[in-house]
């Protein structure tokens, strides 16, 4: 087999660059680990800025997302027991964020792969990448029984954190920034109406809470828990008492609630690899960052990262040139880091952390006033949270 561009991972990273790389005639074959639906199962973000949105519009995905997706111009800040609005529109002059879920956005980039009738071996096992150090890399896996050999002139690693790619450079080749913090996010979903028709984030001094949506029905809800905690024991009531007890007055009057449909539990981690390319090899997404979700800035960032390779690749193809992929990772870790900063800041002032005494609430108690009586502080948040600009 042979092909342009190997990509490994058919998730949102993986399968909007085959779309990207499709649309400028560049062949790309997608490697997947699990199946379809496995891939479709896993529940994870909700928040689209406008350069994904853009992006998605831009390889023919976005019907759906503009029909289905849920505009939002401002969400609540809910601490010291009152909400306040963060005007994301007026304050970044009218900006605004796109909630459509991550599962969604991947259904519909699946169906377009589909119906342009290109090449993704789901369920493929035992993948390794080989000699991406010289002009001639190529992929071996298991598919279907038999074993394979993708010949190719690329290696696309959209294989998330846990992946093939990043774990195969030699050592010291890449150099690994973390942190990892000490609690996670146990989320819920269920079909019950939405508390409020935007975005709550709440800082309670019993820990984080999230409110968010999937639309008019389906409801997302997070909670800070010690790592220590088991999903299976958490049941639907205990979840939602602990709920009402993070919320304000107001909201925990609206709550509905219901069966859950999902009940997980996600680690918090700052990470970055650096840097995002090793001759022919280059990681995209979760394989070469992860933040911690309360800036809603993992998928995003991911978009923005293809888009780059894309570009690199494109203009190596069609022009031989290859400026675009020797600029790829500074281009994307400049923004990237951004990124970072934003959701570890953001994380730092919404969560309880253990062992940081009384004088720790007090001090983001004071931020989070500072944050919603000045302007200028105000737009600081509300211009990272609907994207820095491409
Ligand atoms: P993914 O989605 O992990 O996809 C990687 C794919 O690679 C496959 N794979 C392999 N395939 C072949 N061979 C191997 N050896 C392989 N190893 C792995 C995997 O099966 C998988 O299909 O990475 P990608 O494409 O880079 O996408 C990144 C995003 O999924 C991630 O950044 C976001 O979900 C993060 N995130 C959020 N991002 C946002 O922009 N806005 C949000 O509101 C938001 N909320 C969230 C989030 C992540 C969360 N969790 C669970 C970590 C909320 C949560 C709770
Ligand atoms: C979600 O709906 O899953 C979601 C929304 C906002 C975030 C994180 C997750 O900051």
């Amino acid at each position: 087999m042979r092909t342009q561009v190997a990509i490994i991972g058919a998730g949102p990273s993986g399968l909007l660059l085959g779309q990207l790389l499709h649309r400028a005639g560049v062949d790309a074959i997608i490697i997947e680990r699990q199946s379809a639906d496995y891939v479709l199962s896993r529940i994870r973000a909700g928040v689209l800025e406008q350069v994904t949105t853009d992006l998605l519009d831009e390889v023919g995905v976005g019907r759906r997302m503009h029909q289905e997706g849920l505009p939002h111009t401002g969400f609540d800040l809910l601490f010291a027991g009152e909400r306040h609005r963060i005007d994301l529109h007026s304050l970044t002059g009218g900006q605004q964020v796109m909630v459509y879920g991550q599962t969604e956005v991947t259904r519909d980039l699946m169906a377009a792969r589909e119906a342009a009738g290109l090449q993704t071996m789901y369920q493929a096992s035992d993948v390794s990448i080989h000699d991406f150090d010289t002009a001639t890399p190529h992929v071996k896996f298991q598919h279907g029984g038999q074993w394979h050999t993708l010949h190719c002139d690329f290696i696309a690693g959209c294989d998330g954190f846990h992946g093939v790619c990043r774990a195969s450079l030699p050592e010291g080749a890449v150099t690994e920034y973390e942190k990892v913090y000490p609690f996670g996010w146990l989320g819920l979903l269920a079909d019950t109406p939405p508390v409020h028709h935007e975005l709550i984030y709440a800082n309670s001094e019993r820990g984080f809470a999230l409110c968010s949506q999937r639309s008019a029905t389906r409801s997302r809800y997070y909670l800070q828990v010690p790592l220590s905690d088991k999903a299976e024991n958490w049941s639907d009531e205990a979840f939602w008492d602990e709920l009402r007890l993070r919320l304000d007055p107001s909201a925990r009057e609206a709550l509905v609630t219901g069966p859950s449909l999902e009940k997980s539990i996600a680690p918090l981690r700052s990470f970055v690899a650096e840097p995002m390319r090793f001759g022919r090899l280059f990681l995209a997404g979760d394989a070469a960052h992860i933040v911690p979700p309360t800036g809603a800035k993992g998928l995003n960032l991911a978009a923005t990262d293809v888009k780059y390779l894309s570009s690199a690749l494109i203009e190596f193809f069609q022009e031989r040139s290859a400026a675009g992929i020797d600029h790829y990772s500074q281009r994307c870790l400049q923004r990237i880091w951004k990124g970072e900063r934003f959701s570890w800041w953001f994380t730092s002032l919404m969560h309880q952390f253990p062992g940081e005494g009384a004088i720790a609430q007090k001090l983001q108690n004071a931020e989070l006033h500072y944050l919603v009586q000045s302007q200028p502080a105000s737009t600081v948040l509300a211009e990272n949270y609907v994207g820095l600009p491409l």
